[in-house]
């Protein structure tokens, strides 16, 4: 696919990996289109059932590459319109795309690269990951999904604060925050999240889908809304194999082997 953002299908989990250690994995032009077509190849290929998105080195992505960015500061193209043809379109599809998708943060998540773990589902971060929201310290306001993701993991004041003074958040502060999920030590993060992504991706795909509907659906809506998207959604589940299967299996007291249909 690229050498700067790498794709690997196995087991049913898509690894999706930003390769470009030497510069803290920080987002090129190149490398936001390359991880646009993986994330859209991931969504849309039925035979993955869960995303494991990940960084290699020791962090896990830096955000904008700022060298690159600077470059178009000085050509005049201000933004070169980044943030509506890469940044929107990738967290889009990663937040609605039917299917879990894991963050597996080995070290700093800094502006976008933050962004793009907390429109995650679930985060697990190594004991020396690191948060930090960035784009206030170059003059800039959150993108690629944050002012929406961030308060809704922390709560207003500390997505205010955190967004404010743009402060690092260390493993186990984020762990204390909710930001993450889960932490593991560093030499274990890849089994660790590799792991969960597995165990998502034997589990029921299409209920899985509904309880990321439902959640983004009941963000937005009052509680009468989230009754009626929750009966719609349960009635579409209760016509799946899978909730048929789990069923019998329940009342046969066997373990259910979910198919993802
Ligand atoms: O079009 C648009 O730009 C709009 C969209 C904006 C979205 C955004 O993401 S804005 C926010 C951009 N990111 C940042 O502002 C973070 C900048 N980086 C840092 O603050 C720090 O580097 C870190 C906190 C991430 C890590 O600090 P530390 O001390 O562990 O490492 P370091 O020494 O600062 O960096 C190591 C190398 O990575 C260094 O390169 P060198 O000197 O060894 O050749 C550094 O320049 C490079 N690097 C780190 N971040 C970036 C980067 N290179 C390019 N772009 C980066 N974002």
């Amino acid at each position: 696919m690229s050498d700067t953002v790498l794709y690997d299908l196995r087991d049913g989990v898509a690894a999706i990996t930003l390769n470009r250690p030497e510069a803290m994995n920080s987002l090129t032009a190149e490398m936001k289109v390359a991880l646009r077509a993986a994330v859209d190849m991931a969504a849309g290929d039925d035979t993955v059932r869960a995303v494991l998105l990940a960084g290699a080195g020791r962090a896990f992505c830096a955000g904008q590459d700022l060298r690159e960015h600077a470059a178009a500061l000085e050509a005049g193209q201000g933004l070169a319109g980044t943030v509506q043809d890469h940044y929107n379109p990738i967290v889009r599809t990663i937040t609605s795309m039917r299917k879990p998708v894991v963050a597996a943060v080995g070290g700093v998540a800094a502006g976008a690269g933050a962004s793009l773990a907390f429109a995650c589902d679930l985060i697990v971060a190594s004991e020396r990951a690191s948060f930090t929201t960035a784009f206030t310290k170059i003059g800039l306001a959150p993108d690629t999904g944050m002012s929406w993701t961030l308060q809704r993991l922390v709560g207003r004041a500390k997505a205010a604060e955190l967004l404010l003074l743009a402060d690092p958040v260390p493993a186990a502060q984020a762990l204390e925050l909710g930001l993450v999920n889960q932490l593991a030590p560093a030499d274990q993060l890849d089994t660790v999240a590799r792991a969960l992504a597995g165990r998502l991706a034997v589990g029921p795909t299409a209920a899985y889908a509904a309880v990321k509907a439902a959640l983004d659906h009941a963000a937005t809506h009052d509680l009468s809304a989230a009754l009626d998207k929750e009966a719609e959604l349960q009635d579409a589940l209760a016509a799946t194999a899978d909730h048929v299967a789990a069923t019998r299996a329940f009342l046969k007291k066997e373990q259910p082997v979910f198919e993802g249909r």
